[in-house]
């Protein structure tokens, strides 16, 4: 962003002149390029699922999942039009599969999560497993891996995908390819990953831990009674009410390289304090309803809505009923590269 100031004749010429040599004065240019703090393009958002779920609906009756490869609607911030991002870093999108249907199997350098929204009866595989997926469960596809997804139930199944397309582009490292055939062959019984790694207890294996968390999907049904049983237990925090990170279970970190993905529970009547993070962050209303002020917009939630809080924008979150909230951001990123800030309360 250039700084606006009334520029010299002499100056002028001779940026026009170095211009020409594709050459550009810092000195006009630094305020904007090193900020003093986030100047996000994304905007606080809302979109309720009332809204969404329509439009979806129809996409399914005019088009089928071999013409669309993926029947998604994007879910682009205002503030970035046209550029497929929910915010700075991160890619959203809402994803029905209608019974019977299959999504063909390809891979990305994008690493992708799903949370399940609507239906029950879907199914997606990674490198060979599937991971039956019920709402509320949180479904990871690490960078590179063979996936397709299926519906063998009566019902249209609906999820929230975020992948991390922004942070591949940005880096302009992007592969992908499709595999010949509709479906990658099982090569694991199905739930594997769960049985292995999803009890809080560690195969006893050697060799180092991957990129990514070995577990593919983390339980809504898991997650809700720890949230319940850690707000009976307390303490409440005032920013975040009680939280969990989905981990990787041979680490301890995040999911996947550069996305974190947590579960909070706001109790009924709860209000937060404000807090603020450079992580911009998706929010994904997995229960109840309340609002959020996000830099001084009041965003009114309920159920599968989902909203955005920009980069180091003050949030406050308040529960009007036990409320349950999903969340993803590019926070593993950041940390890893030394950038990650946060601050609690007004200070
Ligand atoms: O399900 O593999 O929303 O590759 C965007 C790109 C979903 C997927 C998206 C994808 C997928």
């Amino acid at each position: 962003m250039p700084d606006t100031h009334a520029v010299s004749a002499e100056r002028q010429a001779y940026y026009d002149a170095i211009a020409t040599q594709d050459l550009a004065p810092l000195w006009e240019r630094m305020k904007g390029l090193v900020a003093n703090s986030p100047r996000p393009k994304s905007v606080p958002a809302h979109w309720r699922y009332g809204a969404i779920r329509p439009h979806l609906m129809k996409a399914g009756e005019m088009l089928t999942t071999e013409e669309a490869e993926r029947r998604v609607l994007i879910i682009e911030n205002p503030g970035l039009p046209g550029q497929s991002r929910i915010t700075g870093s991160m890619y959203a999108g809402a994803q029905l599969l209608m019974p019977g249907e299959r999504a063909r199997a390809h891979r990305h350098t994008a690493c992708a999560l799903r949370f399940i929204l609507e239906g029950d009866g879907a199914y997606t595989a990674v490198d060979g497993e599937r991971t039956n997926m019920k709402p509320g469960d949180f479904v990871i596809t690490p960078s590179w891996t063979w996936h397709d997804h299926g519906n063998d139930g009566a019902a249209p199944v609906v999820w929230l995908d975020g992948l991390d397309i922004a942070i591949v582009n940005m880096f302009d490292a992007s592969f992908s390819e499709e595999y010949a055939e509709e479906v990658f062959p099982p090569t694991r019984p199905v739930n594997d990953s769960e049985i292995r790694y999803g009890g809080a207890m560690m195969p006893e294996q050697t060799g180092a831990a991957g990129a990514a968390s070995p577990l593919l999907n983390y339980r809504w049904e898991r997650a809700r009674e720890t949230l319940d049983a850690m707000l009976r237990n307390g303490p409440v925090d005032a920013c975040h009410g009680v939280k969990l990170h989905y981990t990787n279970p041979r680490t301890g970190g995040p999911v996947m390289p550069t996305i974190n993905a947590s579960l909070q529970l706001l109790p009924k009547g709860f209000r937060s304090t404000s807090y603020r993070s450079t992580d911009g962050t998706v929010f994904c209303v997995g229960e109840g309803s309340g609002h959020s002020v996000v830099g001084g917009t009041r965003i009114d939630w309920g159920h599968n809505d989902l909203f955005v809080v920009p980069s180091w924008m003050p949030v406050e979150h308040e529960a009007s009923e036990d409320a349950v909230l999903f969340s993803f951001s590019d926070r593993a990123a950041q940390e890893k590269l030394g950038i990650w800030r946060q601050r609690r309360g007004n200070a």
